[in-house]
């Protein structure tokens, strides 16, 4: 910077900070299996988002059951927890400003055919029952959904690696 320059005006660390929010994002059985868990989890590191915890796990029923119980009862609700349940899937919780809507407009819509191309589902789902990525969609749902997934000492706070000091 030079001598006539001023730094420009940041808001303190509590305004910046004030929408922080972790989420729930899902590797779904069909990404794990087609070798995209490094490049949805690398999509959501290069938009600056931080990831806090991280595991490979498979799901039984009930496990699926307590995620997708708003579901219960639809026509799909059998077919969804079949699915979930097939094989492996990467829990992520992932937090940053806004992270909640950031995360669900990153995924794109639940019907590939509607996601636009950029989104994960746009770039790699073509199918609604297969559509590659899990994500809270509201504050509520991810206070609800991240204790299924993780527990306590199982997300973990670091500093950025641009506040390092080299
Ligand atoms: P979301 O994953 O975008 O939040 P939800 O409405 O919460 O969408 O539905 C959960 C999941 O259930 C979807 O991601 C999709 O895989 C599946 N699903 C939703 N609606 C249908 C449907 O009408 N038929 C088949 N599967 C569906
Ligand atoms: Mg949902």
């Amino acid at each position: 910077m030079s001598a006539t320059q001023t730094a420009p005006a940041i808001a303190p660390r509590s305004e910046r900070f004030k929408d922080l929010q972790k989420t729930l994002v899902l590797v779904k059985p069909d990404a794990v299996a087609r070798g995209l868990i490094g490049n949805i989890v690398g999509r959501f590191e290069t938009r600056g988002l931080a990831i806090r915890g991280m595991k490979l796990i498979q799901m039984d029923s009930s496990l699926a059951g307590k995620l997708y119980a708003p579901h219960e009862g639809k026509p799909f609700y059998n077919d969804l927890v079949s699915y979930m349940t097939s094989g492996p899937i990467v829990c992520l919780c992932v937090e940053g400003v806004n992270a909640i809507p950031i995360v669900r407009t990153m995924m794109g819509a639940t019907n590939p055919v509607e996601a636009a191309p950029g989104t994960i589902r746009g770039d790699f789902a073509q199918r609604l029952d297969c559509n590659c990525v899990h994500g809270s969609d509201s504050p509520e749902s991810a206070e609800r959904e991240l204790p299924i997934f993780f527990g306590e000492g199982e997300i973990l706070s670091y500093d950025p690696a641009h506040t390092f000091k080299l």
